[in-house]
């Protein structure tokens, strides 16, 4: 007899916790049951797993509207929208067939003690790559990504990245503000990104100082498409170890409403997923998706978008992987 949730057509429930298997998107009604990213399996057990989805609720470190605490459980119910077995549209597969992935659950942070968080985040972070398997992690706002970038360099050495957004987060300052508008400055001061290889896209706010780092704004994405800039991207990356961090506000607010610092004139979606789908070949190591803050969404657009945009992640790193199951 087959177990509840342990078959791909089954039409399940709470797969979040009855199912066995780890592999294949599971269906279930869209607007019930427990949630977890994707309806994975949500655990701590990471024996056997390559890929952990894992949220850090942090919102502390905005310049503008606070929110993004809230965003990966608004991610995780967007992404029952997305849980259907069949594959991911365009890709043509299941990206969670080829790949053993789960929900880790959020990191555990204790907001009364604002100065520890950057190490605990660093350490939940720490724990998962230790175990030999690499993260995508659900925002918080984009200060998460400097504690996260600082794990993966300890392994990986020095990270390419691959930066979507409308801001550039290089403000330099003396001291490490908890700040997200400054992370990536203090990153490249302490060796963690390797700036020459990374490429920031979508950017439409000014900043003369690029760290080293390449530009392909959003004037540019406009101007040249996403198929060029996809490869652009791939030539400024090269073979270099790399990390995909995606600040929702790199696409238009007519996409992606709900988040705390909005400019007008960025990406479509149609636009990011293209870009997305053109990195085939980089060396991505782990990635993130931060800065949804569903208090200023509109129908679950950005959430939407931002379930989205990770699953695209998941089926990029998976496209030429066999099936497993
Ligand atoms: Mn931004």
């Amino acid at each position: 007899m087959t177990k509840i949730g342990d078959d791909d057509n089954s039409w399940g429930a709470d797969h979040a916790f009855t199912r066995d298997s780890v592999y294949g998107t599971r269906g279930e009604n869209t607007y019930s049951g427990a949630l977890s990213y994707m309806r994975m399996k949500y655990t701590k057990d990471l024996d056997g797993i390559d890929i952990a989805v894992t949220g850090v609720p942090y919102d502390l470190a905005v310049t503008n509207r606070t929110g993004t605490r809230f965003g990966p459980r608004a991610i995780r119910a967007a992404s029952t929208n997305l849980s259907w077995p069949g594959g991911n549209y365009p890709w043509g597969f299941d990206p969670l067939k080829r790949l053993a992935m789960v929900d880790y659950g959020d990191c555990p942070l204790d907001h009364g003690f604002p100065q520890n968080i950057p190490a605990e985040i660093e350490a939940h972070t720490d724990s998962i790559l230790n175990q030999g398997v690499s993260t995508v992690t659900m925002g918080g706002d984009h200060f998460i990504t400097g504690p996260i970038l600082r794990a993966y360099a300890k392994k990986y050495g020095p990270m390419a990245i691959v930066h979507f957004d409308a801001h550039s987060d290089t403000w330099s300052e003396k001291e490490n503000r908890i700040d997200h508008g400054t992370m990536f400055y203090h990153a490249i001061k302490d060796g963690i990104i390797d700036a020459e290889h990374s490429v920031q896209i979508g950017i439409r706010t000014a900043n003369t100082d690029k760290q080293g780092m390449t530009w392909l704004d959003a004037d540019w994405v406009h101007a040249n498409g996403p198929e060029k800039t996809a490869a652009e991207a791939k030539r400024i990356v090269g073979n270099h170890a790399a990390y995909m961090t995606f600040d929702i506000d790199g696409l238009d607010p007519a996409y992606a409403p709900g988040t705390g610092t909005p400019v007008v004139g960025g990406l479509t979606t149609h636009q990011a997923r293209t870009i997305i789908r053109g990195l085939g070949g980089i060396d991505f190591k782990g990635m993130d998706l931060v800065e949804v803050a569903p208090q200023y969404d509109v129908g679950e657009i950005t959430s939407l978008a931002g379930a989205t945009l990770m699953l695209d992640y998941l089926s990029l790193i998976t496209k030429d992987l066999p099936d497993r199951v």
